[in-house]
């Protein structure tokens, strides 16, 4: 089998990973992601926080695909948000979350239509086909997240919470990893 030789049992590098992810279809890119187990001293160090919203370090992009490491400190929270037509993949590395999916009522207003608590080793899955979704960090810590989009997403549509109104959002990197 072709795949079993790409994946490695366990990926216990951030490098092994980019690597895995490059020389595969994104038809195994869940797989990959399930099969992660990284070091979280490693990580941690790694990452950048800020008081002021959670914050986006692009570990990796290329034509294909981007790979950010997301952080977040306690309570902090994303917009109502889709992906831009793409595929989206998010592999909880570290921390509590909760992801709330939205759809359109008949009225074409957004409301929430399934929420999960997710934790340290899930992996979620988000398709606009699938509606919109929200994620929050409900731990009291500092959390982790790796989040793959195919292909990358530069914009989205965000809900803006005092208009009410979708509005399409530049989406930029707090760091380069
Ligand atoms: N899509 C959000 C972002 O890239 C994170 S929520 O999980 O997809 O900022
Ligand atoms: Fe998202």
């Amino acid at each position: 089998m072709i795949e079993s030789s790409i994946i490695p049992q366990a990926i216990t590098t951030i490098s092994e990973l980019t690597s895995a992810l490059a020389e595969s279809e994104r038809t195994t890119f869940g797989k990959i992601l399930r099969s992660l187990d990284l070091p979280l001293d490693e990580l941690r160090a790694k990452g950048i926080w800020s008081q002021d919203h959670y914050t986006r370090n692009c570990i990796f992009e290329n034509e294909n695909f981007e790979l950010i490491l997301l952080c977040w400190e306690a309570g902090q929270a994303t917009p109502v948000h889709d992906h831009g037509g793409e595929e989206c993949w998010v592999y909880f590395v570290d921390g509590n979350f909760k992801e709330t999916i939205f759809t359109e009522n008949g009225e074409g207003k957004l409301v929430p239509s399934k929420v999960t608590n997710v934790t340290t080793g899930d992996l979620t899955y988000m398709i606009d086909s699938m509606g919109y979704h929200d994620l929050q960090n409900v731990d009291k810590t500092r959390s982790m997240s790796i989040h793959l989009y195919a292909n990358p997403i530069p914009r989205c549509n965000a809900l803006n919470k005092i208009t009410g109104e979708l509005e399409e959002r530049e989406l930029s990197f707090d760091s380069r990893m």
